[in-house]
C-alpha cells in the first residue's frame, strides 16, 4: 500500500476513499459533503459548492437496504435530481452513521446474505439514479459485532465490486462509485478495518 492511501485513511473520519473500475477525469479538488436529506431540503442546496454529494441516512433492515418512508425516498430523489442543475455533481447513497450498527453484521455474515444486501442496494442505487454507495458502518467488531465482521467487510467490499460492475455492464452505465466512512481512532482502526484487505479492491479516484 503506498503512502498516498495510508495517509488518507489516516484522515478519513472526514474523507471517504473512492473505489472506481474505470479511471475517470480528475477534478482538481474532491469536495465531498455528507448530507442529511431531511434538513436543508435538497431545491435549497447550491449544486456548486460540492463535487460529491453523500446523501443518507439509509440503513439496513433484514438483511436489505432500507431508505425509510415514502417523504424520505421523495426527498433522496430530489436530491439525484440536482444532477440536473449540475452534470459535473455525483449523488451517493450512504447506509449507517453515528452509532449506526444495526444489521451490518448479520447481513454480511454469509456469502448469500451479502448477496441478498448488494442486489437491494444495486436495485436502489439503479432506481434513484445515484452514482455510488458509501457505506458508514460504525464499526464492524465493535460493540455487539462479531470478530468476522472485519474480514465479512471485506468480502462485501469485495463481492460488491465484482456484482456491480457486472450489472453495470448489464445495463449499459458506469459502474458506481463504492466509498466507506472509517474511524480515526488508532483502536479502532486495529480492530475492526483490514486496510491492505481494503485498499486492494479500491482505487482512488
Ligand atoms: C453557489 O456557490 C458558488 C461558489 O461559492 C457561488 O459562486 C454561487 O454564487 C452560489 N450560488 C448561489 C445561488 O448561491
Ligand atoms: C442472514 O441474515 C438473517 C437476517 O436477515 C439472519 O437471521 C441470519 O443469521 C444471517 N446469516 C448469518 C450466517 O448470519
Ligand atoms: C461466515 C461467517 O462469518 N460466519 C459467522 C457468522 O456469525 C457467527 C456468530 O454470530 C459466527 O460464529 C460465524 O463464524
Amino acid at each position: 500500500m503506498n503512502a498516498f492511501i495510508k495517509l488518507l485513511i489516516l484522515l478519513c473520519s472526514t474523507i471517504s476513499i473512492f473505489c472506481s473500475t474505470q479511471p475517470k477525469e480528475k477534478p482538481d479538488l474532491l469536495r465531498v459533503c455528507y448530507y442529511t436529506v431531511d434538513n436543508p431540503a435538497p431545491i435549497l442546496l447550491n449544486t456548486t459548492l460540492c463535487t460529491h454529494i453523500i446523501a443518507g441516512f439509509s440503513v439496513v433492515t433484514n438483511g436489505v437496504l432500507d431508505l425509510g418512508n415514502d417523504y424520505k425516498k421523495k426527498l433522496y430523489f430530489q436530491t439525484t435530481d440536482l444532477k440536473k442543475n449540475n452534470p459535473e455533481l455525483k449523488v451517493l447513497l450512504t447506509v449507517g452513521g453515528g452509532g449506526s450498527n444495526g444489521g451490518f453484521s448479520e447481513a454480511l455474515n454469509s456469502t448469500s446474505n451479502r448477496t441478498k444486501f448488494i442486489i437491494s442496494t444495486l436495485a436502489t442505487l439503479g432506481k434513484y439514479n445515484f452514482d455510488g454507495f458509501d457505506i458508514d458502518w460504525e464499526f464492524p467488531v465493535w460493540n455487539d459485532g462479531i470478530k468476522e465482521d472485519k474480514s465479512n467487510f471485506i468480502s462485501f467490499l469485495k463481492e460488491f465490486r465484482a456484482l456491480s460492475t457486472f450489472y453495470a455492464h448489464l445495463v449499459g452505465k458506469p459502474p458506481p462509485l463504492l466509498t466507506v466512512a472509517v474511524a480515526a481512532v488508532q483502536n479502532i482502526i486495529t480492530s475492526s478495518y483490514d486496510i491492505p484487505g481494503m485498499a486492494k479492491y479500491e482505487t482512488i479516484a
